[in-house]
């Protein structure tokens, strides 16, 4: 079996990269571990920059998120007892976030995707990258091979791709925090209008929705917790201790539907490519989701090489494909530093001394009161503009 560009994972970034690429002409073969069943149902992110959302309005596979996604033009930060709208119709104008589930977006790609008759296979086993120097080829399933042009290694921070790099080649950099997130799905109306980020002498919670009938909340915990020392009533007590600390403000419960830990951790991999195979994503680079920029940053990738496939596949340029990692990395960096400062301004640190946070609480009084603090959050939230060379050019 022969296509030009072998795609390992079928979450946003592999499936987006396989949607785009047939746009341009270019054929892909996705192949994915899990079931079509398992990654329509996983639930991550849920905050779509406006960079995201345009691309894929432009792509032809924004028209149900543009229905049913959930347009914010602000955030609100809660502390000491007080809430502070961070207003982005003020600070960025023209700028806004939507609130649409990551798994909605998959949903939507994979129906494009078969829709085009474009090859996207579950489930498959055993998937190993080869020749990655000279002509790549993909094994899987019982001995099974497929011959590319080019690899992409779509496939999240746990994937094969990026191990299948000879040692020495690739330099890392990491952070670790001592703290997880539990995250909930639940069937009730979101207590808010908007997403309230709140920190509090327990630790962090975050209140953010889905839809006017289902909210996503978040709570700060020890690193090592397990699920099931949470039961709901516990759950639901905690948030209302967190949420509730400004007057006013009732906290409405429901059934919880879905509950997960999720480990907090900064990583970065340079170069995100090695000889004809190229990172993105998860399997690139992780951001604690405080800024809400994982999803996002991996759709920036794509759009990046997707330009540089193309220029390849149309006269055999390799301008671009050689670029690509640093052509990436700029933004990774950039939301690399926001979802780690957002991280430490909203957390609660074991070790963290008075002196330490006097100075937490007093960047949240300058965030919340200079036009200019304000502003440098708002924009990287709602995601800075791509560069004039990054244009997508689908049509
Ligand atoms: P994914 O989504 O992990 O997809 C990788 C795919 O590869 C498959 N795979 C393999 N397939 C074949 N062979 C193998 N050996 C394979 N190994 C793995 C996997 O099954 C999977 O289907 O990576 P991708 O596409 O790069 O997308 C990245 C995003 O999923 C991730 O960055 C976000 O979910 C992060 N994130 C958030 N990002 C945002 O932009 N906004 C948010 O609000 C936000 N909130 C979050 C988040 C992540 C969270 N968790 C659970 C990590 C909230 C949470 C709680
Ligand atoms: C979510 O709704 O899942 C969500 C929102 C904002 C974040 C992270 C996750 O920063």
């Amino acid at each position: 079996m022969r296509t030009q560009v072998g795609i390992i994972g079928a979450g946003p970034a592999g499936l987006l990269l396989s949607h785009l690429l047939h746009l341009r002409g270019i054929s892909s073969v996705v192949l994915e571990r899990r079931s079509r069943d398992y990654v329509e149902r996983r639930v991550r992110a849920g905050v779509l920059e406006q960079g995201t959302v345009d691309t894929l309005i432009e792509a032809g596979v924004g028209e149900r998120m543009r229905r049913e996604g959930l347009p914010h033009h602000g955030i609100e930060l809660r502390y000491g007892g007080a809430g502070h709208r961070i207003a982005f119709e003020k600070l960025v104008p023209g700028r806004a976030i939507t609130v649409y589930g990551q798994q909605e977006v998959v949903k939507d790609l994979i129906a494009a995707r078969l829709a085009a008759g474009g090859d996207v296979r579950f489930e498959v086993e055993n998937v190993v990258p080869h020749a990655l120097e000279s002509e790549p080829y993909i094994t899987f399933g019982d001995g099974e091979r497929l011959d590319c042009d080019v690899i992409a290694g779509c496939d999240g921070f746990h994937g094969v791709s990026r191990q299948s790099v000879p040692e020495g080649v690739l330099t890392t950099f990491e952070r670790e925090y001592p703290f997880a997130w539990l995250g909930i799905l639940a069937d009730v109306a979101p207590s808010s209008e908007e997403l309230i980020y709140t920190r509090t002498d327990r630790g962090f919670a975050l209140h953010s929705m889905r839809s006017p009938a289902v909210s996503r909340f978040y709570l700060q915990v020890p690193a090592d917790t397990r699920v099931e020392d949470w039961p709901d009533e516990r759950i639901w007590d905690e948030l209302r201790v967190r949420l509730e600390s400004v007057p006013g403000f009732t906290l409405t419960t429901g059934r919880i539907t879905e509950k997960g830990v999720t480990p907090m951790r900064s990583f970065v991999t340079e170069p995100m490519q090695y000889g004809r195979l190229y990172l993105a994503g998860d399997a690139a680079h992780i951001v604690p989701p405080t800024g809400a920029k994982g999803l996002n940053l991996a759709v920036a990738d794509v759009r990046v090489l997707t330009e540089a496939l193309a220029a390849y596949f149309a006269d055999g340029s390799t301008a671009l494909l050689d670029g690509y990692s640093e052509a990436c990395l700029k933004r990774v960096w950039r939301a690399q530093h926001f979802s780690w400062w957002m991280t430490t301004l909203l957390h609660t640190f074991e070790d963290e001394d008075a002196y330490g946070r006097r100075l937490q609480l007093s960047y949240l009084d300058y965030v919340t009161s200079s036009e200019a603090a304000a502003k440098t959050l708002a924009e990287n939230y709602v995601g800075l503009p791509f560069p004039e060379d990054a244009r997508l050019n689908v049509l």
